[in-house]
This record gives structure tokens, C-alpha cells and sequence, in this order.
């Protein structure tokens, strides 16, 4: 029936049956990319029984992106029935929801390290397979990529279907516009299987998705119409009838037809598919190769489908931390403050005693945890969608307004906004606070997600400001001081347990001030945010063999306390800059530039430099500790590499 594309030879093909005889497991049977070809149409529903049973038991362990997994299962395997891999490209959209294709590919085993260090990827990774064709992580670039991909096979005279999976949430962001707008006088075929599961980490939100909600709740009205349809047809004068609604039809088509918003860009559409029904999508995709243009397949799915803690809190399973399977509930039960713990009550206090603050986030009220102000001023907190461009120019537009605006966001999600920062709020030095949260090393996520650019990007920015607290206290004096402050300014905290200790140094901020924790000679140590803790550790080891160490936290990246730095060089031997940041742009380049400054000065006694910063390299995924053993900002490689001068 369907041809079989897998290049293993025959005596394994025999394995196969025979195994398949034994009724054994489907899943044992998926070796590599287009083994499912070999599995029976009437056992499709097995396989994704085992599929989800794999999935659940796998991220149970590890963690991992459970929800948007399990609701993906048919989809996938309906795609890797219908297409040829590696030949035909398959882009997902973020790519948290490729774990199904991972497992048809071959890379079943690597579940067992998955998000670990030096193991499997939670997204897709050219590196890691040439069944993935394209990286992802952040949302909304699936359309993107995909009609390039298209354009460069017709441009070689080559043949191959092209498919982007992207996601309602996803299609809160503006780049999917932009390219579908681009792709609509397509005359080659293009596939966007929209996946609407009808929520993006947390509810969607905003007119597309009330639109594909309308969508999907007339889908029973859609079936009554086929019915009467069936109906009239079999009575006497019938056929005049529906004759008479097809000639209204074209007028009210709006009003009747599913997906016009898509038909009326140019593209065409196919749906809505129940997005489970295995059959029923590999009609839809064999329908959506034969057009000569980018046509849009629209599935319905349900996050968490199948596992019914996951469909019942579809929030919470989107990104799990590793759960019992019985209850659902977490492994370990946090006990603990994190950073973004401390912003959410701070955000809250703040917001009863300011009417005029605002907070606003691109799709991550959860994440951020802006969700508690969400319920004390919901007509203060605004979620626009994954949208980090839009979010930071409607803030501008709130402070113009005379609002005062908190944007809270992932450094890494951040980056989408550069121009938005620059051109929108800092030319015009609009007071727009920045709580950039997940900044630095955040683990499993990996390369995409790695917070370590922003002190370079936001420095480059006149007008700019930013600053990175110590501990959990710090960083409420900092948000009270951000607030207050009239002009751009940024907060940057990593992700993770607020650091508690150094509970007894909590001075005033001052503007452009660091702070003089420890004043000693020999070793000047001066650490960023997060690298404060680390710092303390350092200082301990120097401590114990009897160098004199002073520790200085930063607190602002920019402006930078010059007369400080001046001040270090001058009276120690060595200065040693710490931050979780790249070297390009980031705080010991400032630091060098003032060193640089001083020697040419002609000073004599200036004291040697140390840098410790993130190599110039994307980071990988996994455990945070290891990361920064690995790349060296650790405090015993921290040590190594003071020894090494000393
Ligand atoms: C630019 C960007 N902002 C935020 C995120 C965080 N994020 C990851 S998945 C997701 C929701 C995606 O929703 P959808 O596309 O509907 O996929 P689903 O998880 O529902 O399958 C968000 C907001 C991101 N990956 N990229």
C-alpha cells in the first residue's frame, strides 16, 4: 500500500513480522525514519498508545515538554506516513513539540538523556539528525524558514515537499504574518500544518485565536450543514434549493466558510482535521502536496491528550519538572524562593501603591510570574501574545501615555526586540522598566534559550540602563528603585533559587553605584548579579590561603561606576571581573576599557585583569553546574585561572 522508503535490508523486514507475529511492541519496531511505513493501518492507534506511553513515562524522569507532546502524536506520525524523510523537510515551530519525531527517527534511546548534558536536545538539531532541517526555539519562525526552503528547492530544479508546523500560540507572532503574506502569490507547493490546540503556554490570546476558536466551535454547525445538505438532495425539490444557497454562498462565504482570513491572504485552506485522526490527516496532506500554492492544513489537537493530569493543567505540563505518573505531581517540591518569586510579590506590592503601573508579557504570565498581578489589576496586566517586538513598543506607547510600564521577559526572547528598545523607548528615553528574567545559564532548554547576550545588546543602547541584583533583596530595592526611575532601565536575574545569603549588606541603590562588600588588598573581585554567590565562594578559597580579597557588587552594568574600577586597579594587584554574560560587549570589556584608560594614563602601579565571562560560543544544554564547570565560571575553575596569574 504505502511504499516502504527504509533502507534496512530484508532479513531485518523478516524481524519485523516476525515480531510483528509475536505482537510484540510497535514501538521496538521504529528504528529509524520511515519504519512506521512498516506498521499496519490497524495498529496506528497502538503505536500512538505506546508513543504516549513512552512520552509520559520518559518526561516523567527527566522532564521535559510533556503537554505539547502528547498532543502532537497523530500529527507526527501522520506526517512521517505521508512524507519521505530526510528527503521531504518537516520545520516545527519552537520545536518543544518534536519529541514524536525524534522517536520515528531513530533517536528513541536518547530519551534517556534527554535535556541532560552531552545528551539528546529537547528541540530539533541539524547536528543532531538530517531528519531535523532546521533549528528552533523560539516561536514564529517555522513560515520563515519553510518558504525559503521552498524557494531554494525550486531555484535547484529539486523535488520535495516542504511542511512548517506551527502552533495558535506561535501564530501570535508577527514574523508568522510576515511570511505567510510573503508566501501568498506562491505558485509551488508550500505546507503550514497549523496545530490548534487552542492554547499557547498558557490561554491564547487575542483576535487569532478568537478567530480560530470561532473556527472550531462551528465545526458541529459545519456537520449540521452537510446533513441538511444530504437531506435536501434526497427530497423532491432539493436540488433547487441548494442551488439557490450555492448562488448566495459566494457573497455570504464569510459567514460559512472555515479559514477565509487564510483564503483571503492567498493561501489556501484545508480544514479544520480532527488533528487525532491519524486517517483523516494523511487525506489532508496528500490533498495539501497537490496544490500549486502554500496551502494551510488546520488541526485541531488537545495538549496533554491522553494524559489526564497533563489535560487538566496544560500549563503546568508544557515545560515539566520531572512528576510521578500516578499523580501527576512534582518529584521534588520546590521549597525554595526563586528570583521570579521575589518579582511576582514585589509586582504586587508595587502595583497597590502605584495605579500607575503596568505589566506587560509576550505569552509568559506563568513563566514570569506576572500571574499574581494578573489577578489583583487585571486591567493593568496585559499578555500580547508571543509578540516581544510588540510588547516593548506598546510600553513605549504606555509611558508616552504617562503609564509606567513593566515589561517582564526571558533574556533570550528579548533579543527579538533590539530595534523595539532602541527605537521606541530609548531614543526617546521613555521610562519603560525591564524585568529581564532567565538571564544568564538556564540548563536544559539549551543554545536558544541561554540568556547571555543582554548586557551586550542593551549596553550598545544610549539612553539605557542596566543593573543585576546580588540577592533576592537586592532585587526588590532594584525593581522599587526601576519604577521610579525616568528613563530605560533593565534588570537582569537568572533563573532559578534567589540567592539568600549576604542577607546583612543591603545599602541603599544609588545611581551608577556599586557596592563595597568586603574591602581588602591583593585581589579585587568584581561580580555581576548572579556571579556575586560564586564571588563569596572564591573569596573563601583565597581567604583560606591568605590572600586579602575585596568583593564589589557591580549592581549597574551601565552606567558603570567608573571611579570604582579606577580606584580597584589602583589599590590591588589583580582585578578579576565576573559576570554570566559573553566577553563581546559585556562588563569586562568595560572594565578592560578602563584599565586601558589608566595605563595610558602612565599610571605605574595598576593591577593585571582577569575576565570571566561565557566563551564566545553558543552553550549547549543541561544541568547549570556542569554548564559552568564546563565553560570555566565555576569557582574552582574561577580559582584555577586566578592561580594561573597569582
Ligand atoms: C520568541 C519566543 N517567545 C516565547 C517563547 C516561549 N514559548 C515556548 S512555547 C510557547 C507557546 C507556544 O504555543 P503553541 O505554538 O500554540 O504551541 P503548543 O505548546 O501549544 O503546542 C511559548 C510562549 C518562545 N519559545 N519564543
Amino acid at each position: 500500500m504505502y511504499q516502504v522508503y527504509g533502507v534496512r535490508g530484508n532479513m531485518e523486514m523478516e524481524v519485523d513480522k516476525e515480531e510483528r507475529e509475536a505482537g510484540g511492541s510497535l514501538l521496538e519496531r521504529i528504528r529509524q525514519e520511515n519504519d512506521i511505513k512498516l506498521i499496519d493501518r490497524k495498529d496506528y492507534g497502538k503505536l500512538a498508545e505506546e508513543i504516549r506511553a513512552f512520552l509520559i513515562e520518559k518526561i516523567s524522569v527527566n522532564g521535559g515538554h510533556l503537554g505539547s507532546n502528547l498532543g502532537a502524536v497523530e500529527l507526527t506520525m501522520a506526517l512521517h506516513l505521508s512524507l519521505n524523510l530526510p528527503e521531504d523537510k518537516i520545520i516545527w515551530d519552537v520545536g518543544h513539540q518534536s519529541y514524536t519525531h525524534k522517536i520515528l527517527t531513530g533517536r528513541k534511546d536518547g530519551f534517556d538523556k534527554l535535556r541532560k548534558f552531552g545528551g539528546m536536545s529537547g528541540f530539533p538539531k541539524r547536528k543532531e539528525s538530517e531528519c531535523d532541517c532546521f533549528d528552533t526555539g523560539h516561536s514564529s519562525t517555522s513560515i520563515s524558514a519553510g518558504l525559503g526552503m521552498v524557494m531554494a528547492r525550486d531555484l535547484k530544479g529539486e523535488n520535495y515537499s516542504v511542511v512548517s508546523v506551527i502552533g495558535d500560540g506561535s501564530l501570535t507572532g508577527g514574523m508568522a504574518y510576515e511570511a505567510m503574506n510573503n508566501a501568498s502569490k506562491l505558485e509551488t507547493n508550500f505546507i503550514i500544518i497549523l496545530n490548534d490546540n487552542n492554547m499557547s503556554i498558557s490561554e491564547n490570546v487575542g483576535g487569532i485565536s478568537q478567530y480560530l476558536n470561532g473556527i472550531r466551535t462551528a465545526e458541529p454547525y459545519l456537520g449540521l450543514k452537510e446533513g441538511v445538505y444530504n437531506t435536501l438532495m434526497k427530497s423532491k425539490r432539493g436540488e433547487g434549493v441548494v442551488e439557490t444557497i450555492r448562488r448566495v454562498k459566494s457573497s455570504a462565504k464569510h459567514l460559512v466558510i472555515p479559514g477565509m482570513f487564510f483564503e483571503d491572504m492567498g493561501l489556501t485552506y484545508l480544514g479544520p482535521v480532527d488533528g487525532h485522526d491519524i486517517n483523516a490527516l494523511m487525506r489532508a496532506i496528500k490533498d495539501a502536496k497537490r496544490c500549486k500554492s502554500a496551502v494551510i492544513i488546520h488541526a485541531m489537537t488537545q495538549k496533554g491528550k491522553g494524559y489526564p493530569p497533563a489535560e487538566r493543567h496544560p500549563a503546568r505540563f508544557h515545560g515539566a519538572e520531572p512528576f510521578e505518573i500516578e499523580t501527576g505531581l512534582p518529584k521534588k517540591i520546590r521549597e525554595k524562593a526563586n528570583y521570579t518569586d521575589v518579582f511576582s510579590t514585589v509586582m504586587c506590592k508595587l502595583g497597590q501603591q502605584d495605579e500607575k503601573i503596568v505589566a506587560i508579557t509576550a505569552a509568559m504570565p506563568d513563566g514570569t510570574g506576572l500571574k499574581r498581578f494578573h489577578n489583583m489589576f487585571p486591567e493593568r496586566f496585559f499578555d500580547v501574545g508571543i509578540a516581544e517586538e510588540h510588547a516593548v513598543t506598546f510600553a513605549a506607547g504606555l509611558a508616552a501615555g504617562g503609564m509606567k510600564p513593566i515589561v517582564a521577559v526571558y533574556s533570550s526572547f528579548l533579543q527579538r526586540a533590539y530595534d523595539q528598545i532602541l527605537h521606541d523607548v530609548c531614543i526617546q528615553n521613555m521610562p519603560v522598566t525591564f524585568a529581564i528574567d532567565r538571564a544568564g545559564l538556564v540548563g536544559s532548554d539549551g543554545e536558544t534559550h541561554q540568556g547571555i547576550f543582554d548586557l551586550s545588546y542593551l549596553s550598545s543602547i544610549p539612553n539605557m540602563h542596566i543593573m543585576a541584583p546580588k540577592n533576592k533583596w537586592e532585587l526588590s530595592d532594584m525593581l522599587k528603585f526601576a519604577v521610579e526611575f525616568a528613563g530605560p532601565i533593565a534588570i537582569r536575574y537568572p533563573r532559578g533559587e534567589a540567592y539568600a545569603g549576604l542577607q546583612e549588606y543591603r545599602s541603599p541603590i544609588v545611581y551608577g553605584k556599586s557596592e563595597m562588600i568586603f574591602q581588602e588588598d591583593d585581589i579585587c573581585l568584581i561580580a555581576v548579579g548572579s556571579m556575586v554567590r560564586v564571588a563569596v565562594e572564591v573569596r573563601a578559597s583565597l581567604k583560606e590561603k591568605g590572600y586579602g580579597c575585596s568583593l564589589i557588587n557591580a549592581r549597574f552594568v551601565k552606567p558603570i561606576d567608573e571611579e570604582m574600577i579606577r580606584t580597584a586597579f589602583a589599590t590591588h594587584k589583580l582585578v578579576v571581573t565576573m559576570e554570566e554574560n559573553v566577553a563581546s560587549g559585556g562588563f569586562g570589556e568595560k572594565v578592560r576599557r578602563i584599565q586601558n584608560e589608566e595605563s595610558a594614563s602612565g599610571r605605574k602601579t595598576l593591577a593585571k585583569l582577569l575576565t570571566i565571562t561565557i566563551p564566545d560560543e553558543y552553550v549547549e544544554h543541561g544541568n547549570v553546574d556542569l554548564l559552568k564547570a564546563e565553560i570555566g565560571i565555576d569557582a574552582e575553575h574561577i580559582l584555577e585561572r586566578i592561580f594561573e596569574i597569582i
